[in-house]
């Protein structure tokens, strides 16, 4: 296992030099940020974002994420141009060294939260989510009313976008998927590239969009469409455990088996009501994420790669981008660290 820790560029208010004083991290998730979503990635973008990450004394091993175009999503005729950009940006990662390209293939919305500062009773805040505050949220004025949603769209813009949505089932969702998958797995394993998809999260359909990648069967499902080592998971404990559906430590041991786990987000959420959790800090005894039992089956079945503390609270006062901040991040590292070390004696 390599720990590591995911870094937002330049613009992070948590810099490489603070990474690099966490004891163990030296592997950066990163992505370029400044190319709008379906171009390809201009080397020159990758390779300054590998000199500042390698200047540091760290090495960028995972891309989170190379965004999927929502005309690939959609399975509209324009795209395979977007599949091509695709597949130069993989090409381009690998050739920089980059191991693992993490990506979703979430409807309009990549991750959701109702509530982005929580406040916990030991003071700290956290990200949140619940259905009942999402059916409130009215999507007719745009995206205005979404906490903290990074990929801002107008009322019209939001509009035409989830009318194009409404002829798409969850088949053909998972069709889309398919033909995105058999074009690009190929360019990834010549790349070097390890492909993991991120589950949807929360693992159920929002604002009545299809969402397929929720449990154990759809992970089953997403590996077969395209039978081959470098189709992997990301696998995101605290997705996966947003749903009491979810058996968390069976699913990594049936799919660390499989070696098909190629990159480990974990967190840990506590389920506060149907549909709804707060995420909180990662040991186990704060929510219902056995993150022993997680780690002890990645160690028994030999998981060599990356894996990063997910979201942390904010605490000690920092202040800064939702879910990111350095302080709680860097405890659920060292305590991933010690666990690991525990379970792998
Ligand atoms: C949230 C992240 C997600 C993730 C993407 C992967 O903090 O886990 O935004 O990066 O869904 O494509």
């Amino acid at each position: 296992m390599r720990m590591s820790f995911r870094w937002y560029g330049p613009d992070d208010r948590v810099t490489l030099a603070n990474i690099r004083q966490i004891p163990g991290v030296r592997d950066i998730v990163s992505a370029v940020y400044d190319v709008p979503v379906g171009d390809a990635w201009p080397e020159a973008n990758v390779s300054r974002l590998v000199d500042l990450v390698n200047d540091a004394g760290l090495s960028l091993s995972v891309v989170e994420s190379i965004p999927v175009h929502e005309s690939i999503k959609l399975g509209l005729a324009d795209r395979d141009r977007y599949i091509d950009a695709y597949a130069q940006s993989v090409e381009r990662v690998g050739a920089a060294g980059v191991s693992v390209v993490c990506y979703n293939f979430m409807p309009v919305f990549d991750w959701m939260r109702t509530d982005l500062a929580f406040p916990l009773p030991d003071g700290s805040s956290t990200l949140t989510f619940s259905d009942d505050a999402l059916a409130r949220i009215d999507l007719s004025r745009g995206t205005g009313e979404l906490p903290g949603w990074s990929t801002a769209y107008d009322a019209v813009t939001l509009e035409r976008l989830l009318s194009q949505w409404r002829a798409v089932t969850s088949e053909a969702l998972w069709e889309h998927l398919g033909y995105f998958l058999e074009r690009i797995v190929p360019v990834a394993a010549s790349a070097g590239v390890k492909l993991a998809i991120h589950p949807d999260d929360p693992p159920w359909s929002i604002f009545g969009l299809p969402r397929i990648i929720t449990n154990a069967a759809s992970l089953r499902r997403l590996l077969s469409l395209v039978d081959h080592p470098v189709n992997g998971l990301t696998f995101c404990t605290g997705s996966m455990a947003s749903s009491d559906e979810n058996d968390v430590p069976a699913m990594v041991r049936e799919f660390a088996e499989r070696g098909r786990i190629h990159f480990m987000h974990c967190r840990n959420v506590k389920r506060t009501g149907a549909r709804a959790f707060n995420e909180v800090a990662h040991p186990s005894a704060f929510g219902d994420v056995d993150m022993r039992a997680v780690l002890l089956a990645l160690s028994q079945h030999g998981y060599t790669g990356p894996m990063r503390p997910d979201h942390g609270r904010m605490i000690w006062g920092e202040t800064g981008r939702a879910g990111y901040g350095l302080h709680d991040r860097a405890l659920g590292a060292m305590y991933l660290q010690g666990l690991w070390e525990g379970v792998s004696a």
